[in-house]
């Protein structure tokens, strides 16, 4: 097992090809994680999550434009491809079927990649609508599939309006729909407020958001304050 400080050598240089946009070296650094016996999660979340929070302050600083998210973009996805097989949730938690997309407008789908990624890695069935999903779409497939649970991703002050509309174009198909929210500029208190069963602001804590709203709680029971991570504007 990797020292500490091998670990934060290896969680660093993650980072660094991410920011640096080199699909190379962050493949070969999360194979590092893998050879080495680290914790496949903490190296997506602490390596590559890291680097793209690094990115978002390098483009509020207009160092990097779009053309460098899209390349950083890359090599995020070039690491996760390697780890995404060897992450796994410890947690024996309820198991249920998930439909899941970024809501019209929005085309982040890195954060709602890696909520997918928790909830497969835990046995849900996943249902991935993609990103810039039309509003009406959600209630077509959630009629179609019958999901336990319908999960709702955005990443702007714009387009997470539109969350509020969809979950009440979904519940006025079906009452008893639950659905939970996420992604940066979202709160506990503007879940609650468009009507949100349910809120989580990682990948992890969505996971176990689902298990406690599928055991049948009441609507909202499960939102709760949780600290935000850093969100640059
Ligand atoms: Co842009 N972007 N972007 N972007 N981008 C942001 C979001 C922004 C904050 C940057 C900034 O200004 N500082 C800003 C939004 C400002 C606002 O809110 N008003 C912004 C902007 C303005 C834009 C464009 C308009 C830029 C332009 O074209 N001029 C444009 C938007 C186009 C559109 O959507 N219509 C745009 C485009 C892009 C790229 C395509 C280049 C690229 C996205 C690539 C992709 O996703 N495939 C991109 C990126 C990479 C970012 C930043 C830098 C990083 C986002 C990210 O992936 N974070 C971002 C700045 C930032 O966030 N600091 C920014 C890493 C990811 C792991 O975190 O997505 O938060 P996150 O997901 C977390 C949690 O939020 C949570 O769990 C995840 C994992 O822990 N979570 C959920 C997410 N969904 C959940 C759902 C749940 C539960 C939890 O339940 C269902």
């Amino acid at each position: 097992m990797a020292s500490e400080a091998r670990k934060r050598e290896i969680l660093d240089a993650i980072r660094d090809a991410v920011v640096h946009f080199d699909e190379d070296q962050s493949a070969a650094w999360c194979r590092t994680v893998l050879q080495e016996g680290l914790d496949a999660y903490e190296a997506t979340m602490k390596g590559l999550a890291a680097g793209m929070d690094r990115v978002g302050e390098l483009y509020t600083e207009q160092e990097y434009f779009v053309p460098e998210l899209l390349l950083c973009s890359d090599a995020l996805y070039a690491g996760l491809d390697i780890l995404r097989p060897h992450i796994k949730m410890g947690d024996a938690l309820t198991k249920g079927r998930l439909l899941i997309g970024v809501v019209e407008g929005d085309i982040h789908d890195i954060g709602k990649n890696l909520v997918k990624t928790m909830f497969e890695a835990s046995g849900w069935e996943v249902f991935d609508l993609g990103k810039d999903v039309k509003l009406d779409r959600f209630v077509e497939e959630q009629k179609r599939v019958k999901a336990d649970l319908v999960g709702l991703s955005a990443l702007m002050t714009t387009s997470m309006m539109a969350i509020e509309k969809v979950i009440g174009l979904l519940k006025a198909g079906d009452p008893e729909v639950k659905v939970i929210v996420g992604g940066a500029p979202l709160t506990p208190e503007i879940a609650k407020k468009f009507g949100a069963d349910g809120y989580a602001d990682d990948a992890v804590s969505a996971v176990r958001e689902a298990d406690t709203l599928i055991k049948g709680q009441a609507p909202n029971a499960g939102i709760r304050p949780q600290s935000k991570s850093d969100f640059a504007f």
